[in-house]
């Protein structure tokens, strides 16, 4: 039993709808999933020590934004860098430290101020459940520094005839406060040897509401449609998935730039299954490609003096193969992996074609991964025991500028063009998990090593620029050709209790990063513009660029979430998070740390109607870094009410009032506008959603 248990046996009623199809029966996207909370399928099953899944809220408005949701587990935050570029924060860590997939598909997003984050691929309307590693990822996931979310969309399913039956998922839903709409849904032919499905999903909001007026700049809209199928053969199945997503004109308020389009192509197929009795073969192979383009002209008002466009294009292409001896709770599983990434980046002046510069020439990244990963027990203690070796190898082109750019950037392209452009590494990560299951209690230990290399932007950002995938904070940066992987030494201890009518699951932990990546002062002469890189920063409003450097970091405390049901009819469940996170090095907090937090529901459940509310509060944030110039937060508190009457047995309304009392706040990971003709003053966080009122139709046949 867990929280979800509890959860998913009334509050979540969307459990009770969906459960009625044989929902999961067998999309394993890698062997890990067995080792997952997966209690619609089967209760006997669960092993929650390594992950968790959460499924759509019936709480709040979906938010377009998968990330909002993932940010509801334990420790959880959402980063808020606009409408469709929201950024999972774990444990105070977030970016690229924090392992985000779509449908177990790794891949590298294309904006190089992320956003288009992983999970902007993932359109809440479509998500059938969100997996989130508890603490650390399994080796098995490949590299993935300080947490791992993956989206699961909603997807055709096997069924147990040979008779092919329609499966049909719709949802809709309407929020007043940003006059948004969703609608998403799968249309799907399967049997117990084939499935065929297709997905769709159309969002689109204006500028949201809040206490004072609208925050202009934040309206955004996405399109999303794709294929999939599979056939059983033998004990296993092959089977292909393509997906295309195609987001429009959409508000980034933190960034100088808003999103004009992202066009996005993912493929992926392979095999699962067993090829022998208790050997299991998972193969996959994938790619990626991002097209992307961003202004400063068409949506932001007013636009900025100097036009910009920026074009961007990522490709990441992957295979993964994993075989496996014993069951899903004793075994020994051997992994290789493969990931190849390519991205190029050029700044364009609208208004003039011989002005353009290459700020990320033909980055490309090759990377070769190993594993090893035991599950198992000795006596009393169950334990999952992994070790991963990865080789990475980093190279750079040669920036092309175009005639009419001149002084600073051509001499800093020049410097780059001369070094070396050309890095390798060699990182090794380890995992060890191990739980005493008890009747009412499961205590809980996790030790590892966890390595990131530094990203493609961090080290070959040659051109001072404010890309930093989404850091917001006004700062210039530079990469830095001499950076060293991060590693992140993590401990954990937690106990799960599990009652009847109550659960309760806290955990303590500590993570140590050694060679943290961050922007330290370019130089020691802060604001004495006597190189080339400060020139150029200056000419573009910073003089005082900050650089990609390690440095040493730590973060601890102590996150829980909890479920109680006094009576069958009623149940109050939540989460509470405490993090801190502090340079070693010198005195000073680390960027954008999610203050404590508390969210808590209570909700009555009838035969066919709930009724709840759900309060979050957030203590102020004294503890801001001062290296990124970040402004102290007050704390606050917003009421939600919401409604679900079962129409049909397959069938649900839903339905509530956001932001109840209306009250203004700011939430402390939003981040600050630059829009110049907004309620919103410049300069200041964004301020969370006002009132309004949400109602969404769910219905599964
Ligand atoms: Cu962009």
């Amino acid at each position: 039993m867990s929280k979800n248990t509890l959860c998913r046996a009334g509050l979540l009623a969307s459990c009770t709808l969906f459960a009625a199809t044989p929902l999961a029966a067998q999309d394993t996207d890698s062997g890990d999933t067995l080792l997952t909370d997966r209690i619609v399928v089967t209760a006997a099953r669960l092993e929650t020590q390594v992950a968790d899944e959460l499924e759509l809220p019936e709480e709040i408005a979906l938010p377009a934004d998968a990330a909002a949701i993932a940010a509801r587990t334990p420790g959880g935050a959402l980063v808020g860098n606009g409408a469709l570029s929201g950024q999972l924060s774990y444990r105070g860590l977030s970016g690229e430290r924090v392992l985000g997939r779509v449908n177990g598909q790794r891949f590298i997003t294309g904006g190089p101020n992320a956003m288009d984050p992983p999970l902007h691929y993932a359109p809440a309307i479509l998500v059938d459940t969100i997996e989130v590693a508890r603490g650390v990822a399994p080796v098995s996931q490949g590299p993935a520094l300080a947490g791992a979310v993956n989206a699961r969309l909603v997807q055709a399913h096997f069924t147990d005839s040979a008779k092919m039956t329609p499966q049909v998922r719709m949802a809709g839903q309407y929020r007043s406060v940003d006059n948004s709409y969703a609608i998403g849904g799968l249309a799907a032919l399967a049997n117990n040897r084939w499935r065929l499905g297709l997905i769709a999903a159309r969002e689109e909001g204006d500028d949201y509401e809040f206490p004072g007026g609208t925050a202009v700049g934040t309206l955004f809209e996405r399109n999303l449609y794709g294929v999939h199928g599979g056939v059983r053969v033998g004990e296993g199945e092959v089977w292909a998935e393509y997906r295309r997503s195609e987001t429009d004109p959409s508000g980034n308020p933190p960034f100088a730039m808003d999103i004009i389009y992202f066009d996005t192509d993912f493929v992926q197929g392979g095999y699962r299954g067993d090829v022998a009795e208790n050997v299991h073969l998972d193969l996959r192979l994938g790619h990626v490609a991002v097209r992307h383009l961003m202004d400063n002209q068409t949506l932001r008002t007013p636009p900025a003096p100097r036009a910009r466009a920026t074009f961007a294009d990522a490709d990441t292409t992957t295979a993964e193969a994993a075989l496996r001896f014993g069951s899903a709770t004793g075994y020994v599983e051997v992994g290789a992996d493969f990931e190849t990434v390519d991205k190029f980046v050029r700044i364009t002046d609208p208004t003039n074609a011989a002005f353009f510069l290459d700020a990320q020439p033909n980055l490309e990244s090759d990377r070769f991964g190993g594993y090893l990963q035991w599950r198992g027990s000795a006596g009393p203690i169950e334990a999952e025991l992994g070790a991963r070796l990865d080789h990475t190898n980093q190279q750079a082109g040669v920036p092309t500028l175009g005639s009419a750019v001149m002084g600073g950037p051509v001499m800093l392209a020049n410097m780059f063009t001369a070094a070396d452009r050309d890095y390798s590494e060699t990182t090794v990560d380890g995992v060890l998990r191990a739980w005493i299951p008890m009747d009412w209690a499961t205590p809980r230990l996790t030790l590892a090593r966890k390595t990131r290399v530094p990203s493609l932007l961090e080290r070959f950002a040659w051109l001072p620029t404010e890309a930093s995938f989404g850091l917001a904070d006004g700062n210039i940066y530079v990469g830095n050709l001499g950076l060293d992987p991060e590693t992140a030494w993590i401990a954990e201890i937690g106990v799960d209790f599990d009652g009847a009518s109550a659960s309760f699951r806290p955990t303590l932990f500590y993570r140590r990063v050694d060679d943290y990546i961050q922007g330290v002062p370019f130089d020691a002469t802060v604001g004495v513009i006597d190189s080339p890189v400060e020139m150029v920063a200056a000419m573009n409003g910073d003089p005082t660029p900050l650089r990609f450097a390690n440095v040493d970091a730590e973060l601890y405390g102590v996150d829980m979430d909890f479920a109680l049901r006094p009576v069958e009819s009623i149940e109050v469940s939540g989460t509470a998070s405490f993090v801190r996170g502090e340079r070693r090095d010198i005195a000073d907090n680390l960027y954008r740390v999610s203050p404590a937090n508390l969210r808590l529901s209570a909700a009555w459940q009838g035969e066919r109607v709930t009724l709840g509310a759900e309060l979050f509060a957030a203590a102020a944030q004294e503890e801001v870094s001062l290296t990124n110039s970040e402004s102290p937060s007050d704390g606050y508190a917003v009421v939600g009410l919401f409604g679900r009457l079962a129409l049909l047995p397959a069938v649900a309304l839903e339905a509530g009032v956001e932001n109840l009392f209306d009250t203004y706040y700011q939430p402390h990971l939003a981040g600050r506008s630059r829009v110049g003709a907004s309620d919103v003053p410049t300069g200041e966080r964004l301020p969370g959603y006002g009132r309004g009122v949400w109602v969404r139709m769910l219905a599964n046949f």
